[in-house]
């Protein structure tokens, strides 16, 4: 299904007045306050997330799948999906392919739908955390860390050929996250599994197109829960430093141990050139995948506080790709990813509301309570009618989650497709 803009400027035409009010009251406190509203604005819309083809139909856990009816069962009902997210919203304008679930039989047609659609295609992911059907080594035991030089080979291999599948695409970027590891003391040594690692790496950096960049992701546990290869930010930098100029350090927001610090990671990151990706979501105890904001959102804008520095501050780290990486059981997953954008659209504002300036005069003079002022007085602030702007300028919905209620977008998409599809990869 296709929204048309006809459709959106009608669900907009109630809230437009009280809109235009709130919008008017904000900008003038923020104008008085020595803001450029407009150029706040035109950054929040150029602000693009990618969609990550496996989030668009009901996630699972290990115990269990509640499918939502009318789910994208191909590569181009979920490009469709995303066409309808980005026309409500006007932050989605980009898809990251997961390989080999979504892999496009005609690259002509996806191309041309995605072209339409205004959709951009982000960095391509590997997958060597499960076996394939017609797999001829299993990675059981691990991938581009596994003992076995033949299994390192074919996981090399796939990552090359996820490479090409992109560099038809259009992508730029390819990111690896590898579930290898341990689950028990005495199951490998630590060294030889970052050793292979480090040179499985190299041989998939060594044919990276020129202007591509490789992705390292991280991640302290699960599925495997003694230990993880690539365990942290430390271990991903390190690998990045050995592959070269163009491997980064990809942070996912759920991809920490409880009460991690994760704005400072990000910070030291960005200083050192080296952070290349960002996958958000949110977490209470683990990698729980939740609608990014609905846990910590102010850990969010500490975080977008730190992006925001140092998108302004430091030139040698490279433009990021931003993906949402959450997938969950129990809501419509396109409300969700609504729900998800906002989010990241409103941490976003708010940190552009920073005064950096006095922010850091307190820090010269250890004014430690007029810091946290600082931030806080961004934080308080609701931007909402920032948001709302960016989105009517760029065509989009005033409300997006009401309006996708209210164009009854999940009931003609079950008429489209039935109850029974179910999105490929989960
Ligand atoms: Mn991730």
């Amino acid at each position: 299904m296709r929204l048309t803009k006809n459709q959106i400027s009608d669900q907009n035409k109630s809230g437009l007045d009280s809109h235009q009010h709130s919008y008017d009251f904000l900008t003038e406190k923020l104008t008085k306050n020595n803001h450029d509203v407009n150029q706040i604005i035109e950054k929040i819309r150029a602000f693009q997330v990618a969609i990550p083809s496996w989030a668009l139909g009901a996630g699972g856990t290990r115990f269990g799948r509640f499918s939502f009816y009318g789910e994208p069962s191909n590569l181009e009902q979920k490009i469709e999906d995303i066409g309808v997210l980005h026309c409500l919203t006007q932050t989605a304008g980009a898809v990251s392919l997961h390989i080999p679930w979504d892999i496009p039989s005609d690259y002509t047609a996806i191309k041309q739908k995605a072209a339409e659609l205004n959709i951009k295609f982000d960095a391509v992911n590997s997958n060597t955390f499960q076996d394939q059907k017609d797999a001829e080594k299993s990675y059981k035991y691990g991938s581009l860390s596994n003992v076995d030089q033949a299994i390192r080979a074919q996981a090399i291999q796939h990552n090359i050929d996820v490479i090409g599948i992109g560099d038809k695409l259009g992508s730029k970027g390819l990111t690896v996250w590898l579930a290898d590891g341990a689950c028990f003391p005495g199951q490998n040594n630590f060294q030889t599994a970052l050793q292979n690692t480090q040179d499985s790496l190299i041989e998939i950096y060594k044919i990276l197109p020129s202007d591509w960049s490789m992705l390292i992701e991280y991640k302290p546990y699960e599925p495997n829960f003694y230990s993880t290869v690539i365990q942290d930010w430390g271990t991903s930098f390190m690998l990045a430093n050995e592959c070269g100029d163009k491997a980064y350090t990809l942070v996912d927001l759920g991809h920490h141990l409880p009460n991690t610090n994760i704005e400072q990671i990000v910070s030291v990151l960005m200083l050192k050139g080296k952070l290349g990706g960002f996958h958000f979501n949110d977490s209470k105890f683990g990698d729980d995948d939740l609608t990014v904001g609905s846990i910590k959102p102010y850990a969010l804008f500490l975080i977008f506080n730190e992006l925001v520095y140092g998108m302004q501050n430091n030139p040698q780290n490279p433009d990021l790709a931003w993906m949402i990486d959450a997938s969950h059981n129990i809501k419509d997953p396109l409300e969700d990813l609504i729900q998800s954008l906002e989010a990241i659209q409103e941490a976003y504002a708010k940190a552009l509301l920073v005064d950096q300036e006095a922010l850091r005069s307190a820090q010269l003079e250890n004014d430690v309570v007029a810091g946290q002022e600082i931030l806080q007085a961004a934080y308080r602030t609701d931007v909402r009618p920032l948001i709302e702007k960016a989105r009517l300028l760029s065509g989009g919905a005033l409300n997006p989650i009401d309006a996708y209620r209210k164009l009854n977008i999940r009931g003609q998409l079950i008429k489209e497709r039935g109850k029974n599809t179910i999105a490929t990869g989960l």
